[in-house]
């Protein structure tokens, strides 16, 4: 027995189900890159929307790549688990506010015609750090960027979001049909704010006038997404399975914890989410830099130094007394650098440490460390910049590069290979091999990867000797001996 409308009646009372009727439930938000966070988090947040009756916010799901989602979910009618985990406890829930996935470049036409469709008036956006084309240093679109040349060249069946996104803008424009909201909820700093460049500045190599109305007309609200989202495993599926008693293909997992803070800038309405937790403010970034800096950042640190000593989840390594303290003293150095009062930012740091320590989640390091050269830009280097340019401690944050260098070099601290998955970083073809190169000369090589350091950071000479420092000491005595033979660092 597989999960779907049908077989809902006959779940355990256990478990809750969408206390709604799906069958009159009618699209109003789109959704791109419907992978697991997006399930945890926003699809929840709508669900509730849905059980208190605004039932013309569905959603309809699409994937931009891969078909491994619909093939998972359209048999399932769009029902998946979500399974809340805490150390020791599981609750499980059913979420109905998605009705299917489609997979874009399986019919690029279909996504067009949906994203033209008046009753949509949101599109949000989880596409990843790397799907929004942004070069991180200048934060402008990247002109060179493959599928930006396809997506000029083939404005009818587009690959990128910003492709769709343009095309679809542009023919509800030519209709006179009501532009839609844009809402990104990826990780990025002002996420609002870096869609609307990249999409205009990629519209003005199409057509200055709709570049013109994409600023002018179209609303891009930032927001700050918050909940630590494991990628489900085998394993998952089968305990889900036990405890639904019926089969889920693709259940998702997720911490108690969860936050959505958004601007509140719809330009054609949007459901109540602030009667389902979300909050909403005038200026978003000072959350979004306390998560970014707070969560982000440590988690990109505790994915380098984790791997590279051998701890598969995160709760391992926190629980590991030695990154415990880095990330301690992590947190102090960058509190300064934020907007809001210390005493607040401390106590969110607290929390996040509990957070980490929940055992059930099973969050892997090596999932946090995919894409990291996309991550540390925002993560750690910015907040590096702040500290040097106001005279503020930074050591753990350099340590933190220095970690995430050496984890590129293929192999972890006791000589086990320690694959990469970060696809723009391996398209680079400069790395020396870390074995056998001068400490010295392989930080020199990654300094000259401005996409991820800039053009300043490279050329300050304190930031320079300090990171070289720092990776001579991991690649001597291994990340963890370098961590404790700088304590305090
Ligand atoms: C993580 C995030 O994988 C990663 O890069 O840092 O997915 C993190 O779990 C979420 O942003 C938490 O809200």
């Amino acid at each position: 027995m597989r999960l779907s409308n049908t077989t809902l009646s006959k779940l355990g009372s256990g478990i809750a189900k969408p206390a709604y009727d799906r069958s009159v439930i009618t699209p109003g938000i789109l959704h791109l890159g419907t992978g697991a966070f997006h399930r945890a988090h926003q699809a929840v947040y709508v669900d509730d929307c849905l059980a208190r009756g605004e039932t013309d916010w569905g959603i309809v799901g699409t994937s931009l790549r891969s078909t491994e989602t619909r093939d998972a979910l359209n048999p399932q009618d769009g029902l998946y688990t979500l399974a809340v985990r805490d150390s020791g406890s599981e609750d499980l829930r059913i979420i109905g506010s998605i009705s299917g996935v489609t997979v874009a470049p399986e019919d690029p036409g279909a996504l067009l015609a949906r994203l033209s469709d008046p009753a949509i008036r949101i599109v949000t956006l989880t596409i990843t750090e790397k799907g929004y084309a942004v070069d991180l240093g200048s934060g402008g679109l990247r002109q060179d960027h493959p599928d930006v040349a396809h997506d000029l060249a083939n404005p009818g069946s587009p690959r990128s979001a910003l492709g769709f996104l343009v095309e679809a803008i542009d023919r509800r424009r030519k209709t006179g049909t009501r532009p839609f909201t844009l809402l990104s909820c990826d990780n990025l700093p002002q996420n609002g704010r870096t869609l609307r460049r990249v999409l205009t500045e990629y519209a003005t190599l199409r057509d200055k006038d709709l570049a013109a109305f994409i600023r002018g007309e179209i609303s891009f609200p930032s927001s700050m997404v918050d909940r630590i989202v494991p990628s489900t495993t085998d394993a998952d599926r089968a305990t889900t399975a036990a405890a639904l008693g019926m089969t889920d293909a693709w259940p998702v997992l997720g911490e108690p914890f969860t936050q959505w803070v958004i601007e509140d800038r719809f330009i054609s309405g949007r459901p109540r989410l602030e009667e389902s937790g979300v909050e909403f403010a005038e200026d978003v970034e000072p959350f979004e830099h306390m998560k970014l800096r707070l969560l982000n950042g440590t988690h990109s640190t505790i994915a380098a130094v984790g791997r590279l000593s051998g701890h598969e989840f995160v709760s391992q390594a926190i629980g590991d007394h030695l990154v415990r303290g880095l990330i301690e003293h992590y947190w102090q150095c960058v509190i300064p650098t934020l907007s809001i009062p210390a005493d607040r930012a401390f106590d969110y740091t607290r929390k996040l440490l509990t957070r980490y320590e929940n055992t059930s989640l099973h969050h892997r390091t090596a999932q946090i460390a995919s894409d990291a050269s996309q991550k540390l830009p925002q993560r750690i280097l910015s907040p590096i910049r702040d500290c040097l340019a106001r005279g503020l401690p930074c050591d753990p944050q350099i340590f933190a590069v220095a970690a995430w260098i050496r984890s590129c070099g293929g192999m972890d601290d006791r000589g086990n290979p320690l694959p990469l998955n970060d696809p723009p970083f391996q398209a680079w073809t400069g790395q020396p091999d870390q074995r056998s190169a001068p400490p010295d000369g392989v930080v020199d090589a990654f300094l000259g990867l401005s996409a991820v350091f800039g053009e300043d950071l490279p050329r300050n000479e304190g930031f320079a000797a300090r990171l070289k420092q720092a990776y001579g000491s991991i690649a001597s005595k291994g990340v963890l001996g370098a961590i404790q033979s700088r304590s305090p660092l």
